[in-house]
């Protein structure tokens, strides 16, 4: 799954994509680099980002996802909002990526189901805007294991079919570094649950709180934390960076797969 943030203030990538053009020049050669989804955003979910108008956020989407959807590639839409979810779906986008499981807008799932749209369910505590204030948990593998089993029924009963729905622990939403290793390290926990597993680890300050290295240094962390998640049965990996990801999973496929006959170039 690529990231293309059609925002101004993005943690990694705002700003660099707000024009229509770029954003969809970008997301093609994301598909070029391997890239099976695109994944469409018009509102920053970075701690403390101010929160964007539905309007708005459709204004910043819509062009793009049309554009995409119309040269074949599958696109979803990074929204916590039904009205963003309707106008992205009727645009030609095939799924809802939704960091509040269907808490901040009740009315998504049901927009999901209508359309026949898969939907990536993550764990989130409060909203972008609480949810760095001092997170706690008991056990946070197993509340959030929990919370995305509840949502995924919640999601089927609202009408969304169980084969498109995806589970994602949310790294970064409302946990400290420590809660997003023990995720990561315990990550087969939620891949039992029998469901597609989504992780998007790129560039995420856990990686400079581990190694100090700025946004922009982050790749070799990124790639590390999503081979970890991939070998545990992780199906989809959110990634900024396509190119370096596919060539990574090329490799691990390879060797994973017992491959032997490549020809020397
Ligand atoms: N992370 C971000 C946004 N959406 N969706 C899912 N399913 N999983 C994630 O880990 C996830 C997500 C944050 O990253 P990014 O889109 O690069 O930044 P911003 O929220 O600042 O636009």
């Amino acid at each position: 799954m690529g990231v293309l943030n059609v925002t101004p203030d993005s943690f990694s990538d705002g700003g660099r994509f707000l024009d229509a053009d770029a954003a969809v020049a970008r997301g093609m050669q994301m598909v070029e680099e391997g890239a099976d989804l695109i994944d469409v955003g018009g509102e920053s979910s970075r701690p403390g980002a101010e929160p964007v108008s539905a309007d708005e956020e459709i204004r910043r989407t819509e062009p793009v996802v049309q554009a995409l959807a119309e040269a074949g590639a599958a696109v979803s839409i990074d929204t916590t909002k039904a009205a963003v979810a309707r106008v992205a779906l009727a645009a030609g986008a095939v799924a809802v990526n939704d960091i509040s499981a269907g808490r901040l807008d009740e009315g998504l799932p049901a927009v999901a189901a209508e359309f026949g749209a898969g939907y990536v369910a993550m764990h989130m505590r409060g909203t972008p805007q609480t949810m760095q204030i001092d997170p706690r948990y008991e056990d946070v593998v197993t509340e959030v294991v929990s919370f995305l089993e509840e949502r995924a029924e919640a999601l089927e009963r609202a009408g969304v079919r169980r084969e498109s729905i995806a589970l994602d622990p949310g790294i970064g939403f409302g946990k400290t570094s420590g809660h997003n290793l023990t995720l990561l390290a315990h990550i087969d926990r939620l891949v039992e649950l029998g469901r597609p597993v989504v992780i998007g680890c790129s560039r995420k300050s856990l990686i400079g709180d581990l190694t100090g290295a700025a946004v922009d240094r982050r790749l070799p962390g990124s790639l590390a934390a999503h081979l970890w998640a991939w070998q545990r049965g992780v199906q989809v990996l959110r990634a900024h960076d396509v190119a370096e990801t596919a060539q990574a999973l090329t490799l691990w496929q390879a060797i994973a797969g017992g491959r032997s006959e490549v020809e020397s170039g």
